[in-house]
């Protein structure tokens, strides 16, 4: 087993680790934890990225037996729950939503107490706001309230997760992730992935009908924010941390504003609006958070503004698609 200075390196394992999230967290893990403690697992076939610095296993999150075998087969740490059916898919099927992200939630949790492992992290969304909370900058200790099956079990993986800090002592941790804008992998089935699937489009087809309005504001950030505020959150000293679940953003913006930042570079974009059921959803959510606590207590401070984000997605999806801009 890999060592540091004589002591065990943490081993993390990693569930729905092809997701959005998944896909780059694995790495950025993998570059500072070493590439055989950290286990992605998920389940399906994995892509390439996934499999080339260490270990890749199928899991199915709802079989609790072969979960705990291979926390204990692992000698595993830290469990990083992400796999999650996100906002939009949730709400098509939220019977899969309810077993995927709460039976799921349940089983790591259970097996995280049982097995008395370090910590489990698992994330929570601006999702699990709702309508009667206050849109903009939304503090962290707030209603929630939402309206959304994916925000409902959001709630319930912060109230459980808290819950079993307070009857248990489990170390749970969870971050409210925004909208996530990302060039390695894409979104699968969230309301914020029309800020992804802009820049592909303002690429190859110079156009793009997003389907929800041009001034619906949320909060957002990008993918190497998002990777360093989950390690840091992981890394935060124990006695530091007066919450455990934490608002966490970059910035906000609206479909017209992302689209007039990236006519900055291509002039020739059009992009066409035609809200669809995502729209009901994102107007239940914040248009923008107080991150204040998180800030406070772990030192979380985003490092790229959207103009950064911007410059950056375009040069990454170019190179990779082949095509200049
Ligand atoms: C979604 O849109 O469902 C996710 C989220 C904000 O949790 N990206």
């Amino acid at each position: 087993m890999a060592t540091r200075q004589g002591f065990k390196m943490k081993r993390l394992l990693v569930t729905g680790s092809y997701g959005q999230i998944g896909t780059e967290l694995v790495g950025v893990l993998r570059d500072k934890y070493g590439g055989e403690n950290v286990i992605a697992t998920g389940r399906k076939k994995p892509p390439e990225i996934l499999t080339k610095n260490g270990p890749y296993y199928r899991l199915d999150i709802l079989d609790e037996n072969q979960l705990q075998s291979m926390l204990v087969d692992y000698d595993i740490d830290i469990v990083i729950h992400n796999a999650s059916v996100l906002s939009a898919t949730a709400e098509k099927n939220p019977q899969l939503a309810y077993r995927t992200n709460v039976e799921g939630t349940y089983n790591v949790m259970e097996a995280v107490r049982i097995l008395g492992l370090d910590q489990a992290l698992v994330p929570s969304s601006i999702a699990a706001f709702g309508p009667s909370t206050p849109r903009e900058n939304t503090p962290n200790d707030v209603v929630t309230r939402p309206t959304s099956i994916y925000g409902v079990t959001k709630v319930f993986v912060e109230l459980f997760g808290e819950y079993y800090k307070l009857r248990y002592n489990v170390n749970f941790r969870s971050l409210r992730y925004p909208g996530v804008i990302s060039s390695e992998a894409l979104p699968g089935g969230g309301v914020t992935d029309y800020a992804v699937a802009i820049f592909y489009e303002a690429l190859k087809e110079k156009k793009y009908e997003c389907f929800l309005g041009p001034d619906t504001a949320l909060p957002m950030m990008y993918m190497p924010d998002c990777t360093k505020a989950t390690i840091d959150l992981i890394e935060a000293p124990e006695e530091k941390l007066k919450h455990r679940t934490f608002n966490v953003t970059a910035f906000s913006f609206t479909p017209s504003e992302l689209a007039e930042e990236i006519k900055k570079h291509i002039p020739e974009l059009e992009v066409t609006y035609k809200p669809d059921f995502r729209q009901a959803i994102a107007d239940s959510w914040p248009m923008s958070l107080d991150d204040s606590v998180a800030r406070d207590e772990w030192g979380w401070k985003p490092d790229y503004d959207l103009p950064a984000v911007v410059k950056d997605m375009l040069d990454k999806l170019s190179a990779k698609l082949k095509i200049s801009y």
